[in-house]
């Protein structure tokens, strides 16, 4: 312990003083887009250009960071990356800042790209990031806090000892990427992954240090795949299991970003023996039966950090568009990122539940909840009394005649697949059911969230589908039908589903939160009022409404911060004391 507070005081030591740089970029007018059908209301969001990975989160004396990756030139990806930075007091509201990093330097001239921050002993934040340099080469490299006392953290130093990491001869120099939060073993030396690959095979490559500035690489990964190629944006952290059974009480979840799986964030469960630093995974990445990932739709280049505050795991993840490029330009900005979700271990203790944070109760208005009512096959019900462009909705459904089910042979079936032959449109026995969402009121337009229910050998088997192929009358925007299995027994409880819909974004959770289906669609008719909300069942057999409730929700307040005016000076009553109202 003692050792490892000196040599982090020394770290500090060391950088301040090497040079400052400050975010100089500014985002300029950040009055919200008004009149953009598709801009969000309480999805993260800075007021323009391209957003892409969340970076180095984390909850820091009180207060919440997000760091992302940021374009500040243009509404398209661009290499060049920023680190922008933005600041919250509960994960809903937000002030934008100046950016935290910018390519300044050799080794990041082309871009400061995806990583983390490990909170050091002594309360001492610690960016590493991944630099691009003249060739575009891939190197680690490591910023801190220019002064500790600045509660909002504004100003980070680079370090002069940068890079700090570069590749061996066996990885490309394009393959080094996206630091994880570093984490102590019992020897006290600071452990970190890189995404890589190594061969074509996705790799966790591992490096330990003693003062977090000089880093040996470790002669074995923590992991690697040969059912995968390059892993993007790992994250490695431990899921409480206990009351889970099996003596244990920890879960290492591993988790990669997969470019060359059309950008899936998937994950595996394991063990892990700090003392050794093996990793031995429950099954190997796309090998479990669950074939698990985070979410089933949009959803990529996800960090997670644990919030001390709160005791919980937080994950965001980026949500890229699916409109065209020429939309993008159009709109002057590309990117969301998810509602932040809480993380834990499924009942099932196979896999993980996600759940938005609970912060979102206070965006909640107008309530409107329908009890126990009966849903005949082939009938549509509209909820009303809400604002339905921008809500927050949870069913749960009763499934009296479920003998009645398909039968299916699942682990020959490629649920997508089964998804995009079944829409919303195709009539089933039990199911289709669901809810369609941004929804025009002749329901041309529709976005379909459902389940459908087979039975597979002597069980059931729940299917959950999010159908986009009539969210738009626009054709030059993606309209993919997502899929995936949920894994809850529908015969001994009922079947939730919880949807975020925001303008453009429709975040649903299946079965408590164990499959997430996240989809960007772009209504033409359904926007902002003339956007409706329906519950439907396109089976033969009735299902029943156990309980809906729906909520319209209000706007987050995002703020940009000015460098020369005192922070809060700007701010009418209204919102210092959203902002604040939890500090
Ligand atoms: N995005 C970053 C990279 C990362 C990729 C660049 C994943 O660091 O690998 O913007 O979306």
């Amino acid at each position: 312990m003692r050792t490892s507070f000196i040599s982090a005081l020394g770290l500090y030591a060391v950088l301040i003083g090497c040079g400052v740089f400050f975010g100089g970029v500014e985002f300029g007018d950040s009055t919200p887009m008004k009149g953009q059908p598709y801009r969000t209301a309480y999805h993260f969001q800075p007021p323009k250009n391209c957003i892409n990975d969340p970076n180095g989160p984390m909850y820091y004396k009180g207060i919440y960071h997000l760091f992302y990756q940021y374009n500040p030139n243009g509404p398209l990806w661009n290499m060049k990356t920023t680190w922008a930075h933005s600041i919250s007091y509960d994960l809903i509201n937000w002030v934008h800042l100046d950016h935290a990093l910018n390519p300044t330097h050799p080794y990041d001239i082309n871009g400061c790209w995806s990583g983390s921050i490990t909170i050091l002993p002594g309360d001492k934040p610690a960016i590493l990031y991944t630099g691009k340099d003249r060739e575009t080469h891939e190197s680690q490299n490591l910023a801190i806090p220019k002064n500790l006392s600045d509660p909002l953290l504004i100003e980070w130093v680079k370090s002069a000892h940068n890079p700090i990491m570069t590749p061996a001869d066996d990885i490309g120099p394009l393959f080094f990427r996206d630091p994880t939060t570093a984490w102590q073993g019992p020897d006290k030396r600071w452990r970190v992954i890189i995404g890589s690959q190594i061969n074509g095979h996705g790799t966790a490559i591992l490096y330990t240090s003693e003062d977090f500035v000089n880093w040996t690489r470790s002669e074995s990964p923590l992991y690697s795949s040969n059912r995968t190629g390059m892993w993007e944006c790992p994250d490695f952290y431990p899921v409480s299991v206990k009351g889970i059974g099996k003596g244990r009480e920890t879960k290492y979840v591993l988790k990669a970003s997969l470019p060359g799986f059309n950008l899936q964030d998937h994950y595996v469960m394991g063990n892990y023996d700090p003392q050794t630093d093996i990793y031995v995974v429950d099954a190997d990445f796309m090998d479990s039966a669950l074939q698990l990932r985070y979410d089933y739709g949009r959803f990529y280049g996800s960090k997670s950090f644990l919030d001390s505050g709160k005791d919980r795991r937080v994950l965001w993840g980026w949500i890229e568009e699916t409109d065209s490029k020429s939309a993008d330009i159009e709109k002057g900005w590309s990117g969301l990122q998810s509602f932040p979700r809480t993380v834990s271990i499924s009942k099932s203790g196979k896999q993980l539940t996600q759940w938005p944070i609970k912060e979102i109760e206070k965006l909640r208005s107008e309530e409107v909840n329908i009890h126990d009512t009966e849903l005949e096959g082939g009938s549509v019900l509209e909820v009303v009394g809400i604002t339905a462009s921008q809500a927050d909705v949870e069913v749960s459904f009763v499934l009296p005649n479920i003998e009645e089910a398909e039968m299916i042979e699942q682990n020959l079936v490629d649920p997508q697949l089964l998804c995009s032959k079944n829409q919303a449109s195709v009539k089933g026995l039990v199911g289709p059911f669901g809810l369609l969402v941004l929804a025009s009121k002749d329901l041309t337009e529709q976005t379909a969230i459902f389940f459908r229910i087979f039975r597979s050998h002597s069980k059931y088997v729940v299917l959950m589908c999010g159908d986009q192929s009539r969210s738009s009358l626009t054709y030059d925007v993606e309209k993919t039908t997502y899929g995936a299995f949920v894994d809850v027994d529908p015969a001994s409880e009922t079947i939730s589903l919880r949807s975020l819909i925001d303008h453009s974004i429709v975040e649903s959770f299946g079965g408590g939160g164990v499959t997430c289906i996240t989809g960007r669609v772009y209504p033409k008719l359904a926007i902002d009022n003339e956007a409706h909300l329906y519950v439907f069942n396109n089976g033969t057999q009735s299902v029943k409404i156990s309980k809906l409730s729906a909520w319209s929700m209000k706007e987050a307040q995002f703020v940009q911060y000015r460098n020369e005016e005192n922070l809060f000076s700007n701010y009418d009553e209204q919102q210092r004391k959203i902002l604040f109202e939890n500090f």
